[in-house]
């Protein structure tokens, strides 16, 4: 192993963190406060399939807020379905939200970026925020969210709201113990996630990573089912 201990951890943000950002770091802290469910790498990877369904079922919601069926939501279709999902977020907090998960800027979100929107409103606000109402599809919708932040506070071991490369390697470190291709393999994983290649992953980039990795960011339209 080489000496550079700590580097990527100690050059964190050198760009003031957006408004947006700054709060879901500060929910994240405090879901980190509340524990983790998660107790190896491996109880993650064993939770994808299941997370992976509860998020296809996800696809009706979507469809139903997609008003104009063209593909995606816009902003006039996002807050209408903020209002009958009963997310009471000021003007403000929803083109916030917008602009941070349309990763295109093509002013729509499209059913990955709606998946990650969604979970951050879980997220910032109160549990019981999103009401699980039958008609609206939402089953357990707010479960698998739940277990989205337990998985990322599991990986952010200092708890800060980020997880950094070596809490990455750490956290598959822990699990597959003597095994020299963890190491290389939690790299990959980590770079997959820090898109933007700052040295550490929000809870926003890892859900976006997850997106890709339960393959529901397919590009097509082909139904696969
Ligand atoms: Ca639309
Ligand atoms: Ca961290
Ligand atoms: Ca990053």
């Amino acid at each position: 192993m080489g000496g550079v201990l700590g580097r990527s951890d100690s050059l964190k943000h050198s760009v003031p963190v957006s408004k947006l950002e700054g709060k879901m770091v500060e929910a994240m802290q405090k879901k980190a406060l509340e524990g983790t469910s998660m107790k190896s790498f491996n109880t993650i990877i064993l939770k994808f399939p299941k997370i992976d369904e509860s998020l296809r079922t996800c696809k009706t919601i979507f469809e139903q807020f997609d008003e104009d069926s063209n593909g995606t939501i816009d902003p006039q279709e996002l807050k209408h379905c903020f209002h009958k999902l009963e997310v009471s977020f000021t003007e403000e907090e929803i083109n916030d939200l917008f602009e941070a998960c349309d990763i295109n800027e093509d002013m729509g979100m499209k059913f990955n970026e709606f998946i990650v929107l969604l979970c951050l409103v879980y997220l910032l606000k109160e549990p019981s925020v999103i009401k699980p109402k039958s008609r609206m599809g939402l089953p357990d919708l707010e479960a698998t969210f739940q277990t989205l932040v337990d998985a990322f506070v599991f990986l952010d071991k200092n708890k800060d709201g980020y997880v950094s490369k070596s809490e990455m390697v750490q956290a598959i470190n822990e699990t597959t113990s003597g095994e020299r291709s963890s190491g290389r393999i939690a790299m990959k994983r980590f770079e997959e996630m820090d898109w933007d290649k700052n040295g550490t992953v929000t809870f926003k980039e890892f859900l976006f990573a997850f997106t890709r990795w339960v393959g529901i960011d397919v590009e097509d339209d082909e139904d696969e089912e």
